[in-house]
């Protein structure tokens, strides 16, 4: 082990969080931006052929072809280029993304390395992943924390274990946060409460005025602006939010999470793979078509789950408790 990557592991049990900077570099991001290019082109001229939007904007880049469709669409862009299915109503044609670039970012061998600094080498992806799409907070004409639109706009305090279910309470996950744009204090980069990790599980409030971990609950915030390629690693624990985009920019990034294989992933009803394993190798999944084949075959059970009343659960907090008042 090199000294810089024991420095690293030590800050990161100390504080709860690290940042790697460069840890991914352009030929890691972009065939992930070439993918998502193509995807969105998709999208805009099913949507033009649709009428729901009046105009293809072809000649503009991603980034701004993103923002003007948004302006038309509102929120409706965001869970087709999501990588997971959403954590509420699940329906049999909900859309997310599959794609090859997303499976290989997410069995990328640089990534993996760092991850097994932190929870070993037998590496589980967990199923709790997204994309985070944060458009110009002015371009958001229903702007509202209470209604846990994280994937696009300000993400509320929270722990990723208080998102999760009871069941992997002991599990090692471990959250990786990629920057695909720069995320800075203007375009509503990520904040951290250092040392938060420490002090166990805190409440979180899911009413209709209250999301996330209660401010009063909350210590002094740290500011993590972060470059392209920079990744962040928290634990379950370490609380988070992130601020609002007041900039005329996306604001683009990835969240990942892994845990030791055989551990719970706080998500049962979605699929995880093994990603990496030193024990087991020919355990590893390489072709992302199966990754794909096992989220729809998920999406057709758990569809089918809320049709008969049989939601899955998404958290185990009770919006009655006093603290959330
Ligand atoms: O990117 C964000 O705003 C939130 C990310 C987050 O909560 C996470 O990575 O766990
Ligand atoms: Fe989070």
């Amino acid at each position: 082990m090199t000294e810089n990557n024991n420095r690293n592991i030590n800050h990161f049990v100390e504080n709860g969080f690290v940042v790697l900077k460069g840890l991914l570099n352009k030929d890691d991001l972009n065939p992930v931006i070439d993918e998502y290019t193509i995807l969105l082109d998709q999208i805009v001229h099913k949507w033009f052929k649709e009428g729901k939007i009046k105009n293809l904007y072809a000649n503009q880049s991603f980034e701004d072809r993103l923002i003007s469709v948004s302006k038309e669409v509102g929120d409706d862009f965001y869970q087709p280029m999501d990588i997971s299915l959403p954590p509420k109503s699940i329906f049999a044609d909900t859309p997310m993304h599959c794609g090859q670039a997303i499976f290989n970012l997410l069995i990328n061998p640089k990534l993996l390395a760092a991850v097994e600094m932190f929870i070993g080498s037998e590496i589980y992806s967990n199923p709790v992943q997204h994309v985070r799409l944060k458009v110009p907070e002015k371009n958001l004409d229903n702007f509202d924390l209470t209604s846990s639109k994280a994937g696009i706009q300000q993400t509320y305090w929270h722990q990723d274990q208080g998102v999760i279910n009871k069941e992997a309470d002991n599990s090692n996950i471990l959250t990786v946060w990629i920057a695909m744009t720069e995320s800075t204090p203007e375009n509503g980069c990520l904040r951290v409460i250092p040392k938060s990790h420490k002090s166990g599980l805190t409440y979180h409030c899911f009413t209709k005025t209250n999301t996330g971990i209660p401010d009063n609950l909350l210590k002094e915030p740290l500011l993590l602006p972060m470059e392209p390629g920079d990744v962040l690693f928290l634990t379950k624990l370490t609380e988070h939010s992130s601020i609002p985009n007041k900039s005329d920019k996306i604001r683009w990034s990835f969240d990942l999470r892994y845990n030791p294989i055989g551990e719970p992933t706080g998500r049962d009803y979605f699929p995880g793979f093994v990603a990496k394993s030193s024990e087991n190798p020919e355990s590893e999944l390489k072709d992302y078509k199966i990754w794909e084949e096992s989220w729809k075959t998920a999406r057709k059970k758990v569809a089918k789950a809320y049709a008969s009343e049989s939601k899955p659960k998404f958290h185990r907090w009770d919006p009655n408790d006093p603290v959330c008042a």
